[in-house]
């Protein structure tokens, strides 16, 4: 079967590729951002009909999605996974495609093009290469992007690119990350610190604030198939999603931005609301699912949350921990939002891994667990399900042997020699990268930690 490209598309795109110019750059072209930004910047311009909203996707690691892409002149499809049939979309929006580890130079030269007026990332938690709440100074990586080589870290990346700019910029961090834009800002501010010189337009510079949700879970060769068989040609870059798609944006721009809020996306004053519902109910959730999941030994999302336990914990997770410590959005009923959340776990066609979703916990738990105990302990309460949660993870991190994890060493060593309950409990709230000194220092906390730790040990 051929493959997709412009000279090969099975239906005519709503817009055409060929007329846009690069007008945003992407960090981190993986499959997230393809079935998220990447569609709703293509509604804006089917909306707006604009064609400067191209986007330079920018690959962070491997060459692999260049070698996907590439040949297929940056098309791709979207293969949507419902209770119904499967369908497939193919989008255009990504006009150049650029592999960081192997052309740091064009990266920067993308960012400082005067045509280029937005820079989005998703570039997941451990991309932010932060510490204690700012830039990892420590970080081998950002020590050598400050000795001024062409930059590898995404930090790096901005400062560079920012440094040669006359005209300010907007940069929209689409990560799971409490106040991601802010904290962006910070990292980058710190850089600009450690290097001694800070540009003039810095000042200007924005970095709204944006909550951003679709379940997407790594592509596999059965949606490669699928997606083949509903074009018609072969897509090497397909990538998978559920129906639901949301992105909420602070309203707060350098200059031009596309037409995003004429494509589905809400602009508002104030994100940070529906980024804490959206990270402690959802995520939190999730990745309670997965290390509860996975200790029972469920490959995917969906069948854990069909389990009537995990189920039930799921809900109870959401109204008795989290729910308590959210301020709900304008129009938005938490209750209907955390049924939402557990239908669209339940969604059997999405084979979301647990293992998937389970990567990452030490940067992931601080973000969409911890503020909740942190929050429910203040209050005098004894959270009970989130700490059902954290100590699944702990038991998952003490029972995994190959843990997807960025600070895997640190855990393991710090484990090293425990094996009781207590012991396992006292090591991993000792990480202070993961837990603050509050929340290490709780009897509390310890107490239901220890209770679950030795449940989950003992179970069958
Ligand atoms: C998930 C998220 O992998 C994970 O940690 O919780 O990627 C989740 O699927 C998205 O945030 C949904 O918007």
């Amino acid at each position: 079967m051929s493959r997709l490209s412009l000279d090969n598309l099975p239906v005519a795109p709503s817009v055409d590729p060929r007329a846009l110019s690069v007008g945003i750059v992407h960090l981190g072209l993986g499959a997230f951002h393809r079935a998220h930004q990447a569609v709703i910047t293509e509604r804006a311009a089917v909306a707006s009909g604009e064609t400067r909203w191209g986007i330079a996707g920018v690959s962070q690691r491997s060459a692999n999605v260049r070698d996907q892409l590439a040949p297929q002149d940056g098309l791709y499809s979207v293969l949507e996974r419902g209770l119904g049939d499967p369908s497939a979309m193919v989008i255009g929006s990504i006009r150049e495609v650029l592999t960081a580890p192997e052309d740091p130079d064009a990266v920067v030269d993308r960012i400082a093009d005067p045509a280029v007026k937005v820079v989005t990332l998703t570039v997941t938690e451990k991309g932010y290469r932060a510490a204690n709440g700012g830039l990892d100074l420590d970080d081998p990586e950002i020590q050598a992007d400050l000795t001024g080589r062409p930059p590898r870290t995404v930090v790096g990346q901005l400062a560079a690119g920012l440094t040669r700019r006359t005209d300010p910029l907007t940069i929209v961090s689409c990560d799971n990350l409490v106040a991601n834009g802010p904290f962006l800002r910070k990292l980058v501010t710190e850089y600009f610190d450690a290097l001694g010189k800070t540009p003039d337009t810095f000042a200007a510079t924005k970095f709204p604030a944006s909550m951003v949700d679709r379940i997407v879970p790594a592509t596999t060769d059965a949606d490669r198939d699928e997606a083949a068989r509903l074009l018609g040609v072969r897509d090497e870059a397909v990538v998978v999603a559920e129906p639901f798609l949301q992105w909420v944006i602070e309203d707060d721009f350098a200059g031009d931005h596309p037409a995003w809020e004429q494509a589905g996306a809400v602009l508002t004053a104030d994100v940070a609301p529906w980024e804490q519902a959206k990270l402690r109910m959802l995520n939190a959730t999730h990745s309670m699912l997965a290390y509860l999941g996975a200790l029972k030994g469920y490959e995917t999302i969906a069948e854990a949350v069909r389990d009537d336990e995990l189920h039930h914990l799921a809900q109870r997770l959401m109204t008795e921990d989290v729910v308590p410590t959210l301020t709900p959005p304008d129009g938005l009923d938490l209750a209907e939002y955390g049924a939402t959340v557990i239908e669209r776990f339940a969604n059997p066609a999405l084979k979301h891994k647990t293992r998937q979703v389970a990567m990452d916990g030490s940067v992931k738990l601080p973000v969409r667990m911890l503020g909740t105990v942190a929050d429910r302990l203040a209050a005098g309460a004894e959270p009970q399900v989130i700490s059902l949660a954290v100590a699944a993870w702990m038991v998952y991190v003490q029972e995994t042997p190959d843990l997807d994890d960025p600070q895997e060493a640190k855990l393991k060593a710090a484990l090293d020699g425990a094996s009781e309950p207590g012991e396992v409990v006292d090591a991993l709230l000792g990480v202070d990268s993961v837990f603050t000194p509050d929340l290490r220092d709780s009897t509390v906390f310890r107490e239901l930690l220890v209770g679950h730790v030795t449940a989950l040990a003992a179970r069958s």
